[in-house]
C-alpha cells in the first residue's frame, strides 16, 4: 500500500520503524475510557525508536539546535521526525500522538504498549500472561513489551492516525512472543518492575543491537544536566 511504503520511507532511514494498525485493533484490548473514537478501520502507525535513532535522527537535530536549559531534546526530536510524516500528506488528515501526551485527567493520551501488540511491533508480556502469578493480589505489576530485534533497546514513540484513510482489508500481524515460557515471563516481569534501573529487562533475549555507550550515557543523564553532553556531541558530530 502507498501510504504504508510512504511513511515507512520517510521514518526508517532516521532509525524509526513504522508499524500500521486499525483503530478497531487497539478499541477491542483497551478500556472503553483510551478508546480512540474514529471508525475501526481507520489506519495508524505505531512509531518505535531503535538503537540507530541516536545517531539518525537525534545527531542531525541537535546540531541545527540553539540548546538552552529546560529544554527536552530527545522529545523535540521525536516530534519533529513525526510532523515530517504530518507534512509529507498535506492532503490527509494526520493526527500525531506522542506516548509522553497526557491528558488533563494525568491519563495518557495513548497506550503505546498494546498498540505495540497489536500492530505486531513488540510484544506485551502482562500479568495476565502469567499462569498462577507468583505476585501479592494488590502489588502493581506493570506491563512490558519486548521487541524480536532489539529486546528492550528501544522506545515506543507514539502513533500517527490518518483519520480520513479507511484500509479494511489490511492484514494483522501477530506480535511474536519470543519468550515463551512462564518462568521467563515472570523473571522479565519482575527485572522491570523490581530492577528496572539495572536494564536487565532489556536482555531477557539475545538482541541484535543495543544503545550505544555514548546512548546510555546520554539516557542516563537527567535532562537539566545534558548540556555538557550536547556540547559535545556538536562538536564531535560529522556531517
Ligand atoms: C505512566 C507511566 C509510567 C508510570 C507508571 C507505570 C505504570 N505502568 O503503571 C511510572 C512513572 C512509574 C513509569 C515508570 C517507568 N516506565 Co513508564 N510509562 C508510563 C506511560 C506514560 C503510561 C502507562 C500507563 O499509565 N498505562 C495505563 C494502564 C492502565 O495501562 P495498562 O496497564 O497497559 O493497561 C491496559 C492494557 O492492559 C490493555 N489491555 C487489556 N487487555 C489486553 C489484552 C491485550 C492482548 C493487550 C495488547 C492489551 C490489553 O488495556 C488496559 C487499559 O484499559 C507509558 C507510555 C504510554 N503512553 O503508554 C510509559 C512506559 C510504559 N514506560 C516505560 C518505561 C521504560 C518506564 C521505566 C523503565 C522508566 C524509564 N523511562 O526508563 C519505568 C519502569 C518502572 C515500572 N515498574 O513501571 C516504557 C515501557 C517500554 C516497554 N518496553 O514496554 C513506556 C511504554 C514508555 C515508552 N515511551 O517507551 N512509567
Amino acid at each position: 500500500m502507498e501510504v504504508i511504503q510512504k511513511v515507512k520511507g520517510i521514518l526508517e532511514p532516521l532509525g524509526f520503524e513504522a508499524h500500521p494498525f486499525k483503530i478497531g485493533w487497539y478499541n477491542e484490548v483497551v478500556d472503553d475510557i483510551f478508546h480512540f473514537p474514529y471508525d475501526d478501520d481507520v489506519v495508524a502507525f505505531l512509531v518505535v525508536s531503535t538503537p540507530a535513532m541516536f545517531d539518525k535522527a537525534f545527531k542531525p537535530y541537535i546540531c541545527d539546535l540553539d540548546f538552552t536549559e529546560g529544554m527536552d531534546v530527545i522529545d523535540d526530536c521525536i516530534s519533529s521526525c513525526m510532523t515530517r510524516v504530518q507534512e509529507a500528506f498535506p492532503e490527509e488528515d494526520v493526527e500525531i500522538i506522542k506516548s509522553s501526551d497526557i491528558l488533563h485527567s494525568r491519563r495518557p493520551r495513548v497506550l503505546v504498549q498494546s498498540a505495540a501488540h497489536v500492530s505486531g511491533a513488540a510484544y506485551f508480556y502482562r500479568r495476565g500472561d502469567v499462569e498462577e502469578d507468583p505476585w501479592e493480589e494488590k502489588q502493581k505489576i506493570a506491563g512490558v513489551c519486548i521487541h524480536p530485534k532489539y529486546g528492550g533497546w528501544m522506545g515506543l514513540r507514539g502513533v500517527i492516525i490518518f483519520r480520513s484513510f479507511h484500509f479494511p482489508s489490511l492484514q494483522s500481524k501477530a506480535s511474536v512472543d519470543c519468550l515463551k515460557t512462564r518462568d521467563r515471563k515472570i523473571d522479565l516481569l519482575n527485572k522491570f518492575n523490581f530492577h528496572w534501573r539495572d536494564k536487565s529487562y532489556r536482555d531477557v533475549i539475545g538482541v541484535k543491537e543495543r544503545y550505544s555507550d555514548e546512548q546510555n550515557e546520554f539516557f542516563d543523564t537527567p535532562s537539566r544536566e545534558r548540556g555538557k553532553l550536547i556540547e559535545l556531541i556538536k562538536k564531535n558530530w560529522k556531517h
